[in-house]
């Protein structure tokens, strides 16, 4: 098994920079393609081989150091009942949208054995065919409410924002039930095998620090606690929160994921000592190879002291990136964090 990812998750000394993507599975791959044209989303997720074959294809293709479960965010909640369509160019809408609090407790307790059986079967498949670690994962309280509440995605959350301020305590009552949902469902995923987690708070940095602070960190400590009890590797991701980093160190998670808009000398500088991971623009996988490749090379080379880096990009892989240009950047990232650590 390569455990690179693993042990530069927990700072551990290795022998090159290791490298996973965001959507690394997905619309930018010709295979891809051709399975959602006979299956949707959601099919493709409720079967277990098909699953794991779409899971692992990125791994065989670029050599990259971890793969992480094709699922969407919205998965839970689909499975307690949600209505949840995939639209081609929009993401998830909900077409009744969340009003109230009793509005999702209605939706119950999610219950892994029973109500995703499919991805649990995956996770197991996974973990008996791959050679790199699995990352299992769930969107956060505070990402899942703002698909639920303006009922898809949104430019300015002010429904979600609205809410949040005018209900309070309706408020709190989502973010607990989503966060023991989210236990709950990572949980299993990890006692299916899933060697780390990431949880994607991807809209989050949509509030201010004050707001972070009081209305979603409970519901984050709850999760990353709770988390703590296993042995899996925690990530927490989220676009434009570099204003949250503060109150994302507090956090007990191990690694951090930074989108392009800071540096991550610059998070050290202010005195972040988590594990980064990070934080390639995604739009330089549409620039000219030897841009792309002396970006990736600068970053290498400004995180080449710092113990513990995961390289990433910022944000997904966009469905206009060609193949070859994920492989070649691997196969940089590879050799080129090699030749730095011999130069040591
Ligand atoms: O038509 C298609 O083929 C569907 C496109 C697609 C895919 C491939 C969606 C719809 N979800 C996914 C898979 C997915 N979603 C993964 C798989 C693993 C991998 O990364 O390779 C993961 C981790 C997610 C998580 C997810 N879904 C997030 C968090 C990550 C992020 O990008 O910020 C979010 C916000 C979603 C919602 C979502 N689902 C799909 C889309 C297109 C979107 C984004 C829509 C939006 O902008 O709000």
């Amino acid at each position: 098994m390569n455990h690179v990812f693993l042990k530069a998750a927990r700072k551990e000394a290795v022998p090159y920079t290791p490298v996973w993507y965001m959507r690394q599975a997905g619309r930018y791959q010709p295979e891809y393609r051709a399975i959602r044209e006979k299956h949707s989303f959601f099919d493709i997720s409720h079967q277990p081989e098909l699953c794991a074959r779409v899971t692992s294809l990125p791994v065989k293709q670029l050599g990259v150091d971890a793969a992480i479960l094709f699922a969407d965010i919205m998965t839970p909640l689909k499975a307690r009942g949600l209505s949840v369509d995939i639209v081609e160019g929009v993401g998830p809408v909900i077409p009744d949208p969340v009003r109230s609090g009793s509005d999702l407790a209605k939706l119950g307790e999610l219950v892994p054995e029973r109500d995703v059986p499919y991805v649990l079967e995956t996770v197991e498949r996974l973990r008996k065919q791959l050679e790199v670690p699995l990352i299992g994962f769930a969107g956060a309280p505070f990402t899942l409410a703002s698909y639920l509440i303006e009922g898809g995605p949104s430019k300015d959350y002010h429904r979600t924002k609205a809410f949040m301020y005018r209900r309070p305590d309706d408020w709190a009552a989502i973010m607990n039930h989503l966060a023991e949902m989210t236990v709950r469902y990572l949980k299993a995923q990890i006692d299916a095998g899933a060697a780390a987690i990431q949880v994607f708070d991807s809209w989050v940095g949509a509030l201010s620090s004050e707001d972070y602070r009081t209305y979603i960190m409970p519901a984050m400590v709850g999760i990353f606690s709770a988390l703590k009890e296993t042995e899996a590797v925690t990530i927490y991701f989220a676009a434009g929160a570099a204003h949250l980093l503060h109150e994302w160190n507090e956090l007990p998670v191990d690694v951090l994921s930074i989108d392009w808009r800071t540096s991550p000398a610059a998070v050290r500088g202010r005195g972040i000592a988590k594990v980064l991971q990070g934080n390639l623009d995604p739009a330089l996988l549409l620039a000219p190879l030897p841009l792309l490749k002396e970006r990736a090379r600068r970053l290498l080379d400004e995180t080449n002291g710092i113990p513990g880096f995961i390289f990433n990009l910022g944000h997904g892989v966009f469905p206009e990136v060609r193949p070859e240009t994920l492989k070649a950047l691997t196969d940089f990232i590879h050799d080129y964090s090699k030749t730095l650590r011999e130069q040591v």
